[in-house]
C-alpha cells in the first residue's frame, strides 16, 4: 500500500500515546495502522526564524519531521490570522475577526514554507491529507511546486454561508487556492452547500464538485471501555463520594468563546432560579482547559467565566453544597471518561462547533442499564447524529434551563430509548468510518 503523509498544523508527541494523545492523533490511528505514514507540520517550538530543514524521527512505521517556527511567523501565522482572523470568522463571529495584511501575509509565508520543506520528501505515489483551517493555502502552494500527487484536504471546524465569508479581506483568493485539492472534506451537509456556493460564486466549478460532508467520530468501543474501567478509579471513587447522591450535570470544553460557555453557566443559574425544587439536588462540574491563552479574546473570556461562576456560587452555594464546580485544568482523559459515566446530564452547547466530539465521548461513556441525557446546541455538527439529544439554542438561558429540568426529571425508560437513538450512530460512524470514507474518495473507491 502507498504511503500515507498527514500534514496539520501541529504534529502530536508520539510519546503521549492513548489517553493523553490529541483528537486528531486517536482520529487518525486505524488508518495510520495500517500502512506507511509521515506526519508533517510544525514542532510546537519557536526560534529565531522558520526552520527551512524538517526534524525527522521515526516511531514504529510513522516517521514525524517537524519545523520550529520563527517567532514572527508564529505571531502573524498562527495567533494572528489562523486564530484570530480566519477561527472566528468560520464561526460566524465577524464582530470578532481581527485582520492585518502582515498576518496574511505571515500566513501565507508559512503554508509556502511547509510545502517546501515537504516537497523533498514527497514519493510520487504518496497520498497527501492535509488538515483544518491553518493550510488553506497549503495544497496550491505544493502545487506551485509541480507536485502532481493526491492532496485531500478536511476543514475540522465549520464554513459559514458565503456572504459571512466575504467580510474576511482576501477571501475569494484563500478559497481559489482551496480548489487545488482533490477532495475538500467537511463536518455536515450544511458546510458542504455553503462551501459549495461559496466556490460555485468565483466561477471555481470545477471544485464544487469535490467538496463533500465526512462527519468526524471517535472510538467508540474504546472510550466505552475507558469509562468502565474508570468506574474503580481512586479518582472516580473520590469525585463520586463528593456527590453525596447528588445528580451530576457535566460539561467539558477548551475555553473558547464558540462553546457557548458564558450563556451555558447563565442557564444553569436560570435552573436554579426557576426549578428551586433542584437547589441542593444538582452538581455541575465544568471542565475548561485554558486553550490560546495569549489571544486577548481568550483572557477576557476567562475573566467573564470566573465572574459567572463567583456570582452563581454566591448566590445560590449552601454550606455543605456548592452548585458550580469550574476548572480551567485539564484533567486526564481516563479520568474523564468516567466523570462523563457518573453524569445525568451532558450539557454540550456550542454557539457553533464544526462536530463537537465531547457529545459522541458523553453517549459512549453511559452505562445502558441507566443512561444519561445528552443536552446538546443545535449548532453542533454533531446534532445531524445525535437524534436522541434534547436539542437547545444556546444563546437562550432560559431553553437550557428548561432542558436541564426535563433531563433530571426524565424517566429511565425515557433515557434509554434517546441514549438508544444516538449510540447507534456513534458506534457506526466511528472515527475508522470517517478515515475510511474520506480516503477512499481520495483514493477512488478501487483501491480502498
Ligand atoms: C475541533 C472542532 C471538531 C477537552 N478537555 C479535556 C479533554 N478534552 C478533549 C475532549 C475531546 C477534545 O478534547 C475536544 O474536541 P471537540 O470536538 O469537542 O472540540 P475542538 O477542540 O474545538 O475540536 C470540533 C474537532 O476539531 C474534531 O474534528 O469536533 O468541532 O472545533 O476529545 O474530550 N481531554 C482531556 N482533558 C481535558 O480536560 N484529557
Amino acid at each position: 500500500m502507498n504511503r500515507l503523509v498527514i500534514v496539520a498544523n501541529r504534529v502530536p508527541n508520539p510519546r503521549e500515546r492513548g489517553a493523553t494523545a490529541g483528537g486528531l492523533a486517536v482520529a487518525l490511528r486505524d488508518a495510520l495502522a495500517r500502512r506507511e505514514a509521515l506526519w508533517f507540520g510544525w514542532s510546537g517550538q519557536t526560534a529565531e526564524t522558520t526552520e527551512i530543514e524538517p526534524r525527522e524521527f521515526r516511531v514504529g512505521r510513522i516517521t514525524y519531521a517537524t519545523l520550529d517556527l520563527g517567532r514572527e511567523d508564529y505571531r502573524r501565522y498562527y495567533q494572528g490570522f489562523s486564530n484570530a482572523s480566519l477561527w472566528p470568522t468560520l464561526h460566524y463571529r465577524l464582530g470578532l475577526v481581527q485582520f492585518s495584511r502582515d498576518d496574511l501575509a505571515g500566513y501565507r509565508r508559512v503554508n509556502a514554507a511547509f510545502a517546501e520543506a515537504l516537497a523533498p520528501l514527497l514519493r510520487p505515489d504518496d497520498t497527501i491529507w492535509a488538515h483544518d483551517f491553518h493550510l488553506f493555502p497549503f495544497g496550491a502552494e505544493l502545487r506551485r511546486l509541480g507536485c502532481r500527487q493526491r492532496i485531500g484536504f478536511f476543514l475540522h471546524v465549520p464554513f459559514p454561508p458565503a456572504a459571512l465569508f466575504w467580510a474576511l479581506p482576501q477571501a475569494e483568493a484563500l478559497l481559489a487556492d482551496l480548489a487545488a485539492y482533490d477532495v475538500i472534506g467537511v463536518q455536515s451537509e450544511d458546510d458542504a452547500i455553503n462551501l459549495r456556493g461559496a466556490l460555485a460564486a468565483i466561477g471555481k466549478e470545477e471544485a464544487v464538485s469535490r467538496v463533500a460532508a465526512f462527519p468526524i467520530g471517535i472510538e467508540a468501543e474504546s472510550f466505552t471501555a475507558l469509562a468502565e474501567k474508570a468506574m474503580v478509579k481512586r479518582e472516580t471513587e473520590r469525585f463520586q463520594q463528593s456527590l453525596v447522591g447528588r445528580s451530576l450535570i457535566i460539561g467539558v470544553d477548551r475555553l473558547d468563546y464558540t462553546k457557548g460557555l458564558p450563556q451555558r453557566f447563565c442557564g444553569f443559574g436560570q435552573l436554579l432560579a426557576r426549578f428551586p425544587e433542584h437547589r441542593s439536588k444538582v452538581t455541575y462540574l465544568q471542565v475548561a482547559p485554558v486553550s490560546r491563552g495569549d489571544v486577548a479574546q481568550y483572557r477576557a473570556l476567562r475573566r467573564e467565566l470566573d465572574e459567572w461562576a463567583g456570582r452563581i456560587n454566591g448566590q445560590y452555594a449552601e454550606p455543605d453544597w456548592m452548585p458550580l464546580r469550574y476548572m480551567t485544568r485539564a484533567v486526564a482523559r481516563p479520568v474523564l471518561a468516567g466523570f462523563m459515566r457518573l453524569a445525568r446530564i451532558g450539557l454540550v452547547t456550542p454557539l457553533r462547533d464544526g462536530m463537537n466530539l465531547v457529545a459522541k465521548e458523553y453517549v459512549a461513556a453511559q452505562d445502558p442499564e441507566d443512561p444519561g441525557v445528552l443536552v446538546l446546541s443545535r449548532f453542533a455538527g454533531a446534532v445531524a447524529q445525535l437524534p436522541g439529544a434534547l436539542l437547545v439554542n444556546p444563546l437562550d438561558p432560559d431553553e437550557i434551563a428548561e432542558a436541564l429540568d426535563q433531563a433530571l426529571t426524565m424517566p429511565r425508560e425515557d433515557r434509554r430509548a434517546r441514549w438508544e437513538e444516538c449510540v447507534v450512530s456513534v458506534r457506526r460512524d466511528g472515527a475508522q468510518a470517517w478515515c475510511h470514507d474520506f480516503l477512499s474518495r481520495l483514493e477512488g473507491a478501487n483501491d480502498a
